[in-house]
């Protein structure tokens, strides 16, 4: 495939060697076996989320799958993808696609089960993960938290306990220290407005606390969280690159001051507000990019094409947001981007344009320097169970039999069409 080069000869990929392409996954959405703050709303909140899932209309490809969105089994995450034991298998897979790099996250909850008791096991267990990368020729990309807590710390009050700081340094500084030689590339936090959102604005996911001023605390915590790991960890090696991850939007306005005006403030606020507060405490940005907004006296969908859970999808979208990111003169890392289709009819599509649209971007000088799906398999879609496929590998979740998709062939030739120019 070629790419637009606005600056070059158009034959030329605009992706600098070394550039990382790979997938992104999250230890609680695929690893299985987990005991954290969500088994617990899982097994709380099951019947609830399949019976509401019985008001709405739903396609027959999603009922036909299984589980599909009336099951309660839906909604607890068990054994997910078993990835914790078939971690080796699933590497093998994404090497064979083509991979030299692979976002995970590690589980706080198995590395500080108890507070302040550090599981040499587990840390052992993650160990062999980076191997067995590494092994593959495949760059890790550690996020260390991705949204789930260890039940003691929940029982404290999570993020917004007045220690939460403490205990996340605490956590950071035992990986950085035992993963010292093997891991240059650290996320500290997956998503923080994503998490505030839902777990303290709207309460649809643990903690379930509804509200403006829950969210502006969990937000302020998790910035001081972010930036007090970040100075700990640099004292532990100064050659780490550590980043944060956000899900940022393509605002678009509809015309008009008002709506320009409405622009400016969604993006300054979801977009910037946590980068700017941590803009110096980060070597590397993460960006995930899901969502798109037509900007019409409020937020609208565009309703042009959308994914199985409703989401608009406009990958050309992903340029505008890295240009914007260049102001923090940092690398950008295209930590997640990627669509529930569980029939693999817009996904080669989706990740083609995606990737245009970031060499695009990449022509005009914005350093992106890696990109990963999301995500490498289907798995465990937080409230909304199993039923959304975001896979380049299908799960069948009955015997957990891995099967490739089109789609993940399709963004092979791309990888390899970048590596051989
Ligand atoms: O599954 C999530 C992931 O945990 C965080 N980013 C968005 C994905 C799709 O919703």
């Amino acid at each position: 495939m070629e790419f637009k080069d606005n600056t070059k000869s158009a034959r030329k990929s605009v992706f600098p060697a070394g550039f990382f392409w790979g997938a992104a996954t999250s230890a609680h959405q695929v690893e299985g076996g987990n005991q954290n703050d969500w088994t617990l709303f899982e097994r709380q909140n099951a019947k609830r989320l399949s019976q509401s899932a019985q008001k709405k209309h739903w396609p027959d490809y999603i009922l036909n799958n299984h589980p599909n969105p009336f099951q309660v089994e839906n909604y607890i995450s068990g054994q997910a993808c078993d990835h914790y034991n078939r971690f080796k298998e699933d590497f093998d897979i994404a090497q064979s696609l083509g991979h030299n790099a692979h976002r995970f996250s590690i589980e706080w909850s198995r590395i500080e089960p108890e507070e302040g008791k550090f599981n040499g096991k587990e840390i052992e267990h993650y160990r062999e993960v980076i191997r067995a990368l590494r092994e593959r020729d495949m760059e890790p990309f550690v996020t260390l938290w991705h949204w789930t807590l260890p039940r003691w710390l929940e029982n404290k009050g999570g993020i917004l306990t007045e220690d939460f700081q403490r205990y996340f340094v605490r956590y950071a500084e035992r990986l950085a220290v035992a993963f010292k030689n093997d891991v240059q590339f650290w996320f500290t936090i997956n998503e923080p407005e994503i998490y505030c959102l839902n777990a303290y604005y709207r309460g649809r996911r643990p903690p379930q606390k509804n509200g403006f001023f829950y969210f502006y605390r969990g937000f302020n915590s998790l910035i001081l969280a972010h930036r007090l790991a970040y100075r700990a960890m640099k004292k532990i090696s100064s050659r780490f690159t550590i980043g944060i991850v956000c899900n940022l939007s393509d605002f678009k306005s509809s015309g008009g001051p008002v709506n320009a005006f409405l622009k400016v403030l969604f993006e300054r606020f979801w977009n910037h507000r946590f980068l700017q507060k941590i803009k110096n405490e980060i070597d590397a940005i993460g960006l995930n990019f899901y969502f798109h907004h037509r900007i019409r006296y409020g937020l609208r969908s565009a309703n042009e094409v959308i994914s199985d859970v409703g989401w608009d999808l406009h990958p050309e979208g992903i340029e505008s947001i890295l240009r914007d990111l260049q102001v923090y003169e940092r690398p950008i890392y295209i930590t997640e981007s990627g669509l529930a289709d569980a029939r693999d009819k817009n996904r080669a599509w989706f990740i083609k344009e995606t990737i245009e649209a970031a060499g695009r971007a990449l022509a005009r000088g914005v350093p992106v320097r890696g990109y990963f799906h999301w995500s490498l398999s289907d798995n465990f879609e937080w409230d909304n169970g199993f039923w959304p496929r975001f896979g380049l590998v299908e799960i069948d979740y009955r015997t957990l039999e891995r099967k490739i998709r089109p789609s993940a062939w399709e963004y092979k030739k791309i990888i390899e069409n970048h590596f051989n120019v």
